[in-house]
C-alpha cells in the first residue's frame, strides 16, 4: 500500500461518531478524507466536519459528510492533515499545497492534532523543503523586500505559469531559509512583517505523527 494512504487512513481510527472533525489538505490528507468518507457512507460514521480547503470540502461532501463552519462549532475535537516536513518535536513545515492559512485556522481550533505523512517527511531539522508564506497582495513588492532581509530568499508561487492565488485571495511566497535551527525566532520574525497573513511553520501544535513507511510499516510518535 502506498505509504500515504496507509498513514492517511490510519488516522481515521481517532475518529468517533459525534466527533467535529477538521479535514486536511494534500495527497496525504486525502486518504483519511476518502476513508472518513467510506466510513459515513456506508458504516455510519456520523461526524460534523470543517475543511481546510475548497477542494478538502469538495471531496467530503462527494461523500455526503456533514460540513459544517465555524458558526456552528466552537471548536474541533480532532483534525487529520498533511505536512511538508515534520522534526522530533512534531514541528512541521506546511503550505506546500497552498493551504496553510485555513489549515492553521482549523489546526489553533482543534483539541487533538494529528499529522499524517510519508517517510521522506521527517527530518532532523526543518528547512530544506522552504518555508510558505501567505501574503496579501497589496504592496506584495514591500513585503516581498522585508521579507528578503530577514535573511531568505523569497519566491512568489507560479501555477500552470501564473500567479498562484490561494483559497483567501492571497500569494504564496515559497521562501529559503537554508535549515531552520530557531523556528520560533523565524515564526516571531515573520509575524512582525505587516503583509505576511501567516507561515507555514506549525510548532508546538502536533499531538500525533503518524509516518507511513515505504516498507508498509507505520511509526507513530506521540
Ligand atoms: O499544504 C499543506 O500543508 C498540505 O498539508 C500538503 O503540503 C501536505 O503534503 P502532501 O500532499 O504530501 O500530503
Amino acid at each position: 500500500m502506498n505509504p500515504k494512504q496507509l498513514a492517511g487512513e490510519k488516522a481515521v481510527d481517532y475518529v468517533k461518531s459525534g466527533m467535529k472533525v477538521g479535514l486536511g489538505t494534500g495527497s496525504t490528507a486525502y486518504f483519511t478524507i476518502q476513508e472518513i468518507g467510506r466510513r459515513v457512507k456506508h458504516e455510519g460514521l456520523d461526524i460534523e466536519a470543517i475543511a481546510t480547503s475548497i477542494e478538502s470540502e469538495r471531496l467530503a461532501k462527494e461523500w455526503g459528510v456533514k460540513m459544517v463552519d465555524f458558526s456552528e462549532i466552537d471548536h474541533l475535537d480532532v483534525t487529520i492533515d498533511g505536512a511538508d516536513e515534520a522534526d522530533a518535536n512534531l514541528n512541521l513545515i506546511k503550505g506546500g499545497g497552498g493551504a496553510l492559512l485555513r489549515e492553521k485556522i482549523v489546526a489553533f481550533a482543534t483539541k487533538f492534532y494529528v499529522i499524517v505523512a510519508d517517510e521522506r517527511k521527517y527530518v532532523p531539522t526543518l528547512g530544506a523543503f522552504g518555508l510558505p508564506i501567505e501574503i496579501i497582495p497589496f504592496g506584495w513588492e514591500e513585503t516581498f523586500r522585508e521579507v528578503t532581509a530577514l535573511g531568505c530568499t523569497p519566491k512568489r508561487r507560479e501555477k500552470n505559469e501564473e500567479i498562484f492565488i490561494t483559497d483567501n485571495h492571497n500569494f504564496i511566497f515559497d521562501c529559503d531559509f537554508g535549515l531552520i535551527e530557531n523556528p520560533h525566532d523565524v515564526l516571531q520574525k515573520l509575524q512582525g512583517i505587516p503583509g505576511v497573513v501567516e507561515s507555514g511553520l506549525f510548532l508546538d501544535k502536533t499531538d500525533v505523527l503518524i509516518i507511513g513507511n515505504n516498507d508498509g510499516t507505520l511509526k507513530i510518535i506521540e
